[in-house]
Parts: C-alpha cells; sequence; structure tokens
C-alpha cells in the first residue's frame, strides 16, 4: 500500500485540524468524568447532567463558528462550554458552587454562561432557549451584523410549543439561526418511540419552509461539515437550518439514573458504545499516520491533568459570600425589605 503524504501543508493542516479536534473531545470526557467523581463524593450539588457520547456534535460546531457567533443551548451544557472556550476551572468552581465559577457559584452545571465567548448559556427549562435564540438572530438582523447564532437542545424539545413558534418566526423574518437537534432518542427515561409522533424529527423542518438537514453526531468531520453549510445559509442568506444530529448519551440522563437498565437495556446501550466519537477520531488518526499511540496517550494525560487541576482549583477557591444572594437577583429592592434581607443572609451561613 502507498504510504500516506504526511508532509505536506494541506497535510499538516488536516493533522492541526485532527488534533485540535482530538485535544477538545478528550477534555470534555476527562472534565466530565472527574465531575462525575466529584458529584458522587458530595462535592457538586444539586442537578448534573453529563454530555459524555456526544463530544463530536459540541466540537465540529463550536469550530465552524466564529469568535463573534452566539451559542445557547440547554442544561446538559459542559461540554459546549468547553468548546466553545471556557476554562475547566472556571466551569468546575460554579459546578462546585464557588465564588470563581463563571456564574458566581450561584448557577451550578445548568447555568453556565460566558459573555465574553457571546455563550449565552446553560438553560435549565426543556425547550425555554429556543424563542432566546430567535430572539439574538432577530436582535444581529435589526443592528445589520453578520453573526448567526446557533441554538442546541434535545429532541424531546422539538415538542414543545415554544419550539414551533421559535421556528416559525425563524423562517418568516429570515433569521440568521441554525437550530440544532441532538437527538439522543431519550427524554429523560422516555424514548422517542413513546413521545413523538412523527419520530423522523428533521421533518418538523418542512412546516416552516427551513431547510433540515441529518448528520451523523459520532463523526466529529461530519458536524464540522454540516455545520458549515448551515451557518453559511443562515450568514449569507439570512436563512435558518433545522440540524438533527444524531448522537449518544453513554451516561444517564443526569447523575441520578443509571446509564441502562431501566429505561434501555444494556445490550442497545453496549452497541451504541461502539461508536464512541473519541474512539472513532483516534482510529482515523492513527490510520492515517496523524499520531502515533504515544501521542495519544500524552494528549489523554494532559486532558486528566487539566480536569484534576480544576477540581483542585474549585476545590480551593471560597463559598460565595451571603451578601451575593442579593447580587443579579431582578427584585425591587423597596418591595423585599431590609429586615427581609437580613433574615435570608442568615441562611446563607
Ligand atoms: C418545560 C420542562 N418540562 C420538563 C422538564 C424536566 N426535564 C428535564 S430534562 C427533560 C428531558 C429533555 O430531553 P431532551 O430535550 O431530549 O434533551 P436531552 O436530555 O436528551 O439532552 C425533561 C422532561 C423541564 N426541565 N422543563
Amino acid at each position: 500500500m502507498a504510504k500516506k503524504n504526511t508532509s505536506s501543508p494541506a497535510a499538516a493542516n488536516a493533522r492541526e485540524t485532527a488534533v485540535a479536534y482530538l485535544h477538545s473531545m478528550l477534555m470534555q470526557r476527562r472534565f466530565e468524568e472527574k465531575s462525575a467523581e466529584a458529584y458522587a463524593i458530595g462535592k457538586i450539588g444539586g442537578f448534573c447532567h453529563l454530555y459524555i457520547g456526544q463530544e463530536a456534535v459540541s466540537t465540529g460546531t463550536m469550530a465552524a463558528l466564529r469568535p463573534d457567533d452566539y451559542v445557547i443551548t440547554a442544561y446538559r451544557d459542559h461540554g459546549l462550554a468547553l468548546a466553545r472556550g471556557m476554562t475547566a476551572n472556571e466551569i468546575m468552581a460554579e459546578l462546585f458552587g464557588r465564588a470563581t465559577g463563571c456564574s458566581g457559584g450561584k448557577g451550578g452545571s445548568m447555568h453556565l454562561f460566558d459573555s465574553k465567548l457571546n455563550f449565552l448559556g446553560g438553560h435549565g427549562i426543556v425547550g425555554g432557549h429556543i424563542p432566546i435564540a430567535t430572539g439574538v438572530a432577530f436582535a444581529i438582523s435589526y443592528r445589520g451584523g453578520d453573526q448567526v447564532c446557533v441554538c442546541f437542545f434535545g429532541e424531546a424539545a422539538v415538542n414543545i410549543g415554544a419550539f414551533h413558534e421559535a421556528l416559525n418566526m425563524a423562517s418568516l423574518w429570515n433569521l440568521p439561526v441554525v437550530f440544532i437537534i441532538e437527538n439522543n432518542r431519550y427524554g429523560m427515561g422516555t424514548a422517542i418511540s413513546r413521545s413523538t409522533a412523527q419520530q423522523d424529527v428533521v421533518k418538523r423542518a418542512e412546516s416552516y419552509a427551513m431547510i433540515g438537514t441529518s448528520v451523523d453526531g459520532q463523526d466529529v468531520f461530519a458536524v464540522r461539515k454540516e455545520m458549515d453549510e448551515a451557518i453559511e445559509r443562515a450568514r449569507k442568506e439570512q436563512r435558518p437550518t433545522l440540524v438533527e444530529v444524531r448522537t449518544t448519551r453513554f451516561m444517564g440522563h443526569s447523575m441520578s439514573d443509571a446509564a441502562s437498565g431501566t429505561y434501555r437495556s444494556k445490550e442497545e446501550l453496549d452497541q451504541s458504545m461502539q461508536r464512541d466519537p473519541i474512539v472513532l477520531l483516534k482510529t482515523k488518526m492513527l490510520s492515517d499516520g496523524m499520531i502515533t499511540e504515544a501521542d495519544y496517550n500524552k494528549m489523554d494525560d494532559e486532558a486528566k491533568a487539566a480536569a484534576q487541576a480544576a477540581w483542585d482549583f474549585a476545590d480551593a477557591s471560597p463559598e460565595p459570600s451571603p451578601e451575593e444572594l442579593f447580587t443579579h437577583v431582578l427584585s425591587d429592592e423597596s418591595t423585599v425589605g431590609a429586615a427581609n434581607h437580613a433574615e435570608l443572609a442568615g441562611v446563607g451561613r
């Protein structure tokens, strides 16, 4: 067999891109494994929804975006935040509820946010952020900008009323938005076959005269290509797209439920895990001569060290002060009353 050319500028470019993807995906995977460990021993409270298995979606999409584009998502947000450029430290600190977290420790796992990166969250209400994405795209258009807004949600969210309103208006008003269904086939413990009459979810696009496409979410290159097209359509033609990304979550819905056993069988999960996006990319890079096993192990060790460092940073960070209870709260001070404040402040201690 002819030896592959790995020394041309094009080959070097391809290698650099693939290494960046692998790095991003490994960082997400090792970060979340570490956060699962922290959750299990009580370092993290509240909810915690892991993205493990879906990393090619975040990585392929973020690679297609410009820094001034906007990203908005639901509660399964750690991987997307990391891929967008938020640091492992500020995210882990947020999960630990610490003052150094991206939302001052008051938001937790579901409310990651970074205005500098135009990463607009982290939203806990299923489908609630989809109209916000349409609103962001409207604002871009109103100001005459050429940014786009990408909006991630699960397949269960396509049954929420807000989804329909948001897509209808985005198409009617020619807004620069890409709606991304991360179809992992389960909404909590409910299979798509039990919740959704038209299971070919991308067909929803037809109702809104919008282009709809489907892509293999385990293949980072396929995701990148699909997103390039959808983002260009938004940026150049001011047309929205509905992209269905077929993927699998390898963990339970959240840290409070098992990966398999109740609503899906171990056999089904095992079969899905045969298409681990990281293993697929690694195998391709090895066979294309882009990396060696030693290169991979080095990258993996670095990702594990970064996750451990994030844990250490979060653990050493202070709790938010009791006074912080009253910052970023949308209430009229005059109606709350000082006595009430003092009483509530005690709660924080
Ligand atoms: C309006 C609303 N209803 C119910 C819930 C409870 N809930 C949280 S996650 C979830 C399932 C959503 O599944 P999907 O949209 O497919 O996303 P995935 O978890 O698969 O990423 C539900 C029903 C909620 N948060 N908001």
